[in-house]
């Protein structure tokens, strides 16, 4: 098969990536779902034409969503994934033996469907007894939950267009410092700061008006457009960022202690972005 995928990551930058295969296409209630057998990358998980995931690099992308919130919290016993159906951030989380409460508010439930029959590497801790699956709208979701009911909220939210946007927007974080537990600690993706260098400087001023603490940190992520990403991180207390404590069972691929300390040291222009953000 000589099919080559595109993404229109922007109206001036396209991704193409030979396909060996379509696994499955669908449309749902909310958008196209695919997954395709890549030749570069295994396979991709892509919803509406945009990649959410690939099996090759999808590693750094949960690993740095996840690890660098849930090893400084000193023991998070409850988290809330917000997105992240494909169940990359939940395999990750399930890997902490003192968390005993998992929520992931997904909005598309096919997708969840989906990644678990074609992405099994990713999706699958959704057995775990621990996760409690929410479909339905994130925002929505937050809104309703009681104060101070988790420790630790990660955004694993789809590229700021349609349905997501709520997830970038002032009202979402002031929830979600609200349903945060005192020592709580929030991580979102932030996207690229070639790309959306507003949305980094916005998030980061919004999370600022909530948490005393507030650090941006990055990886490299091959698929995603402008490949260099951002995350936020929030924390109700003060705490050092960069001081990880280990992972209690297993092994990582891409996060270490080491490596998020040097997550958070920034080229000077990100540290620009973030002093602009002031
Ligand atoms: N352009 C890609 C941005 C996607 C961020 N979230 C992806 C979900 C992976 N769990």
């Amino acid at each position: 098969m000589n099919l080559w995928w595109t993404e229109q990551q922007t109206p001036g930058l396209r991704l193409g990536l030979r396909c060996e295969e379509i696994i499955e296409r669908r449309r749902s209630a909310y958008q196209e779902i695919a997954v395709y057998r890549t030749a570069e990358y295994g396979r991709l998980l892509a919803l509406d034409d945009m990649v959410m995931t690939t099996e090759a690099d999808e590693f750094v992308y949960h690993e740095m969503l996840v690890h660098p919130a849930l090893s400084t919290v000193t023991s998070a016993r409850t988290v809330l994934i917000v997105g992240g159906g494909d169940g990359g951030c939940v395999r990750e989380v399930c890997r902490y033996p003192a968390v005993e409460r998992v929520v992931l508010a997904e909005l598309d439930g096919e997708v969840i469907e989906v990644c678990r029959r074609h992405l099994p590497t990713i999706a699958g801790s959704f057995v775990d007894p621990r996760v409690e699956i929410r479909v339905g709208d994130g925002v929505a979701y937050l809104a309703d939950v009681p104060a101070e009911t988790f420790d630790v909220i990660l955004v694993d939210a789809p590229d700021p267009l349609g349905p997501a946007a709520g997830l970038f927007s002032e009202a979402f974080y002031a929830d979600a410092a609200r349903v945060l537990a005192p020592g709580g600690v929030l991580a979102a993706q932030t996207e690229c700061p070639f790309l959306h260098a507003d949305l980094i400087r916005r998030v980061q001023r919004v999370l600022r008006a909530q948490f005393p603490v507030v650090g941006l940190y990055w990886a490299v992520v091959p698929t995603y457009p402008g490949a260099m990403w951002t995350f936020s991180l929030a924390t109700k207390e003060h705490t050092d960022l960069t001081r990880a404590r280990r992972l209690p069972v297993g092994s990582s691929r891409y996060w270490t202690q080491e490596v998020q300390a040097g997550a958070f040291a920034l080229p000077t222009f990100l540290r620009g972005l973030v002093e602009e953000s002031k």
